[in-house]
């Protein structure tokens, strides 16, 4: 049987082995699910960036881009990091660059695995369903907040988990206590995350409603695959 793993934040990748495994990366909040929204509204392809000025240089290049530090919006740039803007019509078929403070540097740093894709509850059956096809390691990699745990990501791998519980096995503690909180959330996600650190952080910049869209699970049939440095879809239902 294949096994679970969980790297609870990137400070700790260090300690995975990355060759031979399926690498889920997760920004719940709000990268990846981010993500997700625009291939599900029909983006053609994200390029992950870790820096501003590299995301400016693609700008000049004619590209559409997104970039956000600190939960804003970076000057300067076509989109920031609410999900609600990627389901505007205009970027169907488009090449995005993004660059946010957490998700995009995370999967650069998870490039060396077999194959990357990007996960959020709103696309958690597709990528469950992945990973059993699959049928290798998988490390679920959070992106967390600056080098710090954050409570939304681990949620998630244990929601991976928790999908997962009959055909992989835990490779250690951090995915059984990832599926023990999951279980304990999942009922009322946004209530068991009130207190947490980037959901006060957002809420203060006032987009609780990115908070209660990102917490939804399985909206999308979508999976993001690294591709050389650029993500593109594998499955997909285009919402109209
Ligand atoms: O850190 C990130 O990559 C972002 O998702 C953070 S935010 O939700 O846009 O503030």
């Amino acid at each position: 049987m294949p096994s679970l793993d969980v790297c609870l934040s990137p400070e700790l990748l260090h300690l995975y082995e990355l060759k031979g495994k399926v690498v889920v990366v997760v920004d719940i909040l709000r990268a990846t699910s981010s993500m997700v929204t625009a291939f599900a509204h029909g983006i053609e392809r994200i390029v992950p960036v870790s820096s501003l000025d590299d995301c400016l240089n693609q700008k000049q290049e004619g590209f559409l881009t997104a970039a956000e530090r600190d939960g804003r919006k970076a000057e300067g740039f076509d989109l920031g990091n609410s999900p609600f803007s990627y389901m505007e019509p205009h970027i169907k078929g488009k090449t995005l660059i993004m660059t946010t403070t957490n998700g995009t540097h995370a999967i650069r740093l998870s490039m060396a695995a077999d194959k990357v894709i990007a996960g959020a509850f709103l696309n958690l059956g597709s990528v469950a369903r992945y990973l059993q096809e699959e049928q290798k390691d998988a490390l679920v990699v959070c992106a967390g907040w600056k080098g710090n745990f954050n409570l939304e990501d681990t949620l998630f791998a244990g929601g991976v988990a928790d999908r997962l519980a009959e055909t992989f096995t835990p490779a250690n503690d951090a995915t059984l206590a990832a599926r023990h909180l999951y279980r304990l959330a999942q009922q009322d996600k946004i209530a068991f995350l009130s207190e947490s650190s980037h959901v006060k952080r957002l809420k203060n910049l006032d987009i609780i409603k990115d908070i209660e869209y990102c917490l939804q699970e399985d909206l999308y049939v979508v999976v993001p695959v690294l591709a050389d440095d650029s993500l593109v879809v594998l499955e997909k239902e285009i919402v109209n």
